[in-house]
């Protein structure tokens, strides 16, 4: 009885979110997307396999488990991957890495994006890597969307030291976004209160010139760089009244001159962060972020207690972006 008793348990902790090669489905039931546990900065990815994929950190902020910046701020301890190939089923591919997988980060699961290319897919990630302020990018490779991925190079892409933080000067060198532009340049786009950009070598593990800095108005973090039908867009977390909102920029060309096209969603009620993540997919445009309108466990929203969520957008005849 005992035993029975264990495996049963067990079951059902192996069936919880975020635990590794759990292959669970879930029907989409509206916003928030995900409805058994915490997740956020959602990085939505089309494969080549037809599936869309979304990568996400997983908040686990608790009373008893405080988070980095107290009871009820960040605790993110791994990435998880969700993926569906009709925005209605999805599959839970459980933890897909965690920031101690890098043997030079501490600990924190920021903001990511994944990029496939040429046959491989690569992990852009951010994370902590010494004292509070000390953020890094790294960079980790899979045969597969859902990982396993291993670190590509065993050290950080990025970090502090190469960029001189702007005014703000600490905590500026994480939320990555990658794209590769017409002419086969990889491009890096990152940071926290400073818009950064360098070009990347075609192995993407390395930076292959100057790192430059985007001006972006009412920029704070999360950019999400792409082009479309000729058009350049940067849309990204910017300040509202007390939160913040999403706005986007555009450009001819990545390094600019890029032009604020203004706020494309409000503040989303008691989450400080929103993070956005835009796609296409099967015909249709999407717009990814994160609220904080899920409770699981009666403690009610919080900065660390996030949830993806996403939207239908729309383009119109000039490039600018609509909600719908
Ligand atoms: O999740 C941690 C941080 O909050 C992200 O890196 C930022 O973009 C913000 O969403």
């Amino acid at each position: 009885m005992k035993r029975l008793l264990f495996v049963s348990v067990m079951a059902l902790i192996l069936a919880a979110c975020g635990q590794e090669a759990s292959q669970k489905t879930f029907v989409f039931e509206g916003n928030p997307l995900v409805r058994d546990c915490y997740t956020a900065d959602p990085a939505p990815m089309v494969s080549s396999d037809g599936r869309l994929y979304v990568y996400c950190g997983h908040d686990e902020c608790f009373e008893d488990k405080p988070g980095y910046e107290g009871k009820y701020g960040f605790n993110i301890t791994e990435w998880l991957c969700y993926s569906t190939e009709d925005m209605v089923t999805w599959t839970d591919h459980g933890v897909i890495m965690k920031p101690t997988d890098f043997s030079w980060a501490i600990g924190e699961a920021w903001a990511s994006q994944v990029m496939e290319y040429e046959g491989k897919y690569y992990f852009f990630v951010s994370t902590q890597c010494g004292d509070p302020n000390c953020k890094a990018i790294g960079v980790a490779v899979s045969d597969k969307p859902e990982g396993p991925y291993v670190d590509a190079i065993g050290k950080p892409l990025i970090t502090d030291e190469m960029t001189d933080n702007g005014p703000r000067g600490w905590w500026n060198d994480f939320d990555p976004t990658v794209m590769v532009d017409d002419d086969g340049t990889p491009w890096l786009c990152w940071g926290n209160g400073t818009c950064f950009l360098a070009p990347l070598k075609h192995n993407l593990v390395e930076l292959d010139g100057p790192i430059t800095i985007l001006p972006m108005e009412n920029y704070v973090e999360g950019p999400w760089l792409y082009k479309r039908n000729g058009h350049y867009y940067n849309v990204y977390a910017s300040m509202g009244q007390t939160l913040e909102t999403i706005s986007y920029a555009m450009a001819p060309a990545v390094e600019g001159p890029w032009t604020f096209m203004g706020e494309l969603m409000g503040e989303e009620k008691d989450s400080f962060t929103i993070h956005p993540g835009v796609i296409d997919y099967k015909g249709k445009s999407y717009l990814f972020y994160h609220n904080t309108s899920l409770s699981l466990d009666g403690y009610g929203p919080a900065t660390g207690r996030r949830s993806i969520c996403f939207t239908e957008i729309a383009y119109d005849q000039d490039g600018l972006i609509h909600l719908k």
